[in-house]
């Protein structure tokens, strides 16, 4: 992509509504627009992150055995009727008619929905076990949206749903988003720790957040802090095996957030030396909540022993919109955003520094097309701002490297590549420079 035809419309000063770094940087890198309160629009250079990580989640969701599927925005008032919630929800949800007065409300989440799906098609164990799912928009009118995208009222989401004929399998289920989440954060850059934590308004007993940590994040968290050394399982993990070793080595260790912190616990299994207690940001949450859905919505399944029965249900949020601040939160610098590599809007900036003159305009355009060809994505800053500009501006939108270009390195066969994230710079040919970014 030329930078002189994209769409970027960076700040130079800092947006004063915006308190926390990511929210900052959003809006300066020109990644998003405020539209209303908690609502955004996703420019390009920002659209590109969000779904990158949407690419992500549907990679590990369809590797855990998920089958995703598309479930609208607008959702009947009368199917919230059923399961008791359309009421219990509040003042968060909100409610739409439609011009035959029907009544409608802007989906906060879908357990009722898939629910009535499942009804509808699903009557045997034999067709269990089953996990669908989305990644879709949201609205909870938020009494206070803020951050950002971190706490929005329209919010992008990625939910699943299972169903199981009994609680054991309903755990195996569990226990094969819990892993799948291991991967989805990791594979972002992020130390994403599993704390036990409160259903809400979904309902439940069994219930992870799945917490990054940060000072500006908005929960409260008590973690050994060996927690975050534990390893991540690889993308071989068999899901069809027996996954309960990987989930007691990650539930074992003390991780939990404040709303369900047990102080005497904390102070009696883990040292002094390792307790934590911080803040961190929820980008995910799965919860198991047995037959909550299933018997007010009459989901029944016959077992193989003849007997008809309520499914088991469990379902499993990816915050997808909150996770590119929180990406940030974890990732940037003064000088602006350090864009892990799996999630970056283009993985190369390369920096003309002398556009018009033939030589530099020559070898940029033999790069581009080189990587291009690589299938290596680059964000082309072939702009006629000066060089001091162009170098602080690819800072702040933070790809991973930037490949420098001028009249006078090429004089000697040199191009200069600057690794974003160590701030390490190199001069090589650029062959070498190609070597490296297509490797
Ligand atoms: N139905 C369940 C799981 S599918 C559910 O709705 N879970 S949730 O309420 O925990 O939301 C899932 C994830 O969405 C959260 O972990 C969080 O990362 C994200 N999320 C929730 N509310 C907001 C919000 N207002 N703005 C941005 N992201 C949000």
């Amino acid at each position: 992509m030329r930078l002189s035809r994209y769409f970027l419309p960076t700040l130079k000063e800092n947006p004063a509504e915006a308190q926390i770094v990511s929210h900052r940087l959003m809006l300066r890198a020109g990644m998003i627009r405020q539209e209303a309160a908690g609502i955004y629009a996703w420019l390009p250079l920002g659209f590109r992150v969000l779904q990158n990580i949407e690419q992500i989640v549907r990679e590990e969701m369809d590797r855990a055995g998920a089958l995703e599927l598309l479930m609208p925005t607008l959702q009947l008032a009368d199917l919230w009727r059923e399961s008791g919630r359309y009421e219990a929800y509040g003042p968060e949800m909100l409610r739409i008619q439609d011009r035959h007065e029907r009544e409608l409300l802007y989906g906060p989440t879908n357990e009722e929905m898939i629910t009535e799906i499942f009804r509808a098609y699903v009557k045997s164990y034999r067709n269990l076990p089953l996990n669908l799912y989305h990644t879709q928009w949201k609205f909870r009118d938020e009494q206070r949206p803020r951050f950002g995208v971190m706490r929005g009222r329209e919010f992008l989401m990625k939910d699943a749903y299972s169903f199981d004929i009994d609680e054991a399998a309903a755990r195996l289920s569990y226990n094969r988003m819990f892993v799948a989440y291991l991967r989805i954060f990791a594979r972002m850059g992020l130390k994403a720790i599993p704390m036990r934590a409160e259903t809400g308004p979904i309902g439940g007993d069994l219930s992870h957040e799945f917490i990054i940590l940060a000072e500006t994040g908005e929960s409260g968290v008590f973690i050994d802090k060996n927690v975050l050394d534990l390893p991540v399982p690889g993308e071989d993990v068999d899901y069809n095996g027996d996954l309960t070793p990987i989930i007691k080595q990650w539930t074992d260790l003390y991780a939990a957030t404040e709303d369900v912190h047990n102080t005497a616990r904390f102070e009696r299994e883990v040292l002094a030396d390792r307790r934590v207690n911080t803040r961190g940001i929820e980008v995910g949450q799965i919860f198991y909540f047995g037959t909550k859905y299933s018997q007010t919505m009459k989901a029944i399944v016959t077992g193989p022993d003849g007997v008809d029965r309520p499914v088991h249900g469990g379902s499993y949020g990816v915050g997808v919109s909150r996770l590119v601040g929180g990406i940030i939160e974890a990732s940037h610098d003064d000088n602006g955003i350090i864009w892990p590599e799996a999630v970056a809007p283009f993985k190369v900036g390369l920096v003309n520094l002398k556009v018009g003159d033939a030589e530099a305009d020559a070898a940029c355009a033999d790069l581009y097309a080189k990587l291009d060809k690589a299938g290596v994505t680059v964000l082309y800053d072939d702009t006629d701002e000066r060089a001091g500009a162009k170098f602080s501006n690819m800072d702040l939108i933070g790809l991973p490297w930037q490949l420098v270009v001028g009249p006078r390195g090429l004089k000697n066969g040199v191009v200069e590549l600057k690794n974003r994230a160590t701030g390490e710079r190199s001069e090589l040919s650029p062959e070498a420079a190609l070597n490296k970014l297509t490797s």
